[in-house]
């Protein structure tokens, strides 16, 4: 499970905390312990500054056509959703036609990378993921 990808953690300087992208496809749960391995935890998107600046990670680099994983998951369907860190989510990003019911069982957050809006999905879906690493 560990990745070839060799992209250095990404830092912005305003708040320390940095940011590493992974390509290799795993599911959420596999991607917020890889996260733990490299220093950090699953990435948690809490103001629109964090927002643009991971845009700007993605967007530029053209990570085009897919998805990442980010910091949320529901254990239950019906309950808030809230990021891994514990903080509820205050700041969002959803795209258009988000969150799905909770009927439809998508727990875990993924950002898509063509726009940076938000989508939830099964968590057992494979996708990259990005890293926050506030330890610098
Ligand atoms: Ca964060
Ligand atoms: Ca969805």
């Amino acid at each position: 499970m560990s990745s070839d990808w060799t992209e250095p953690c990404i830092e912005d300087d305003t708040s320390g905390h940095c940011y590493h992208l992974f390509d290799t496809y795993v599911t959420w749960k596999n991607a917020f312990q890889l996260c733990q391995l490299d220093g950090g935890n699953l990435v948690t998107i809490e103001s629109f500054k964090e927002q643009k600046f991971i845009e700007d990670l993605i967007v530029k680099r053209k990570w085009h056509g897919n998805t990442l994983w980010i910091g949320s998951e529901k254990l239950h369907p019906e309950e808030q959703r809230a990021w891994t860190n514990g903080n509820k989510m205050s700041y969002s990003n959803w795209s258009p036609d988000s969150p799905d019911s909770p009927l439809i069982d998508e727990n875990c957050l993924e950002i898509n990378t063509d726009d940076g809006t938000w989508n939830d999905e099964k968590c057992t879906e494979q996708n990259g993921y990005i890293c926050e690493n506030s330890s610098t």
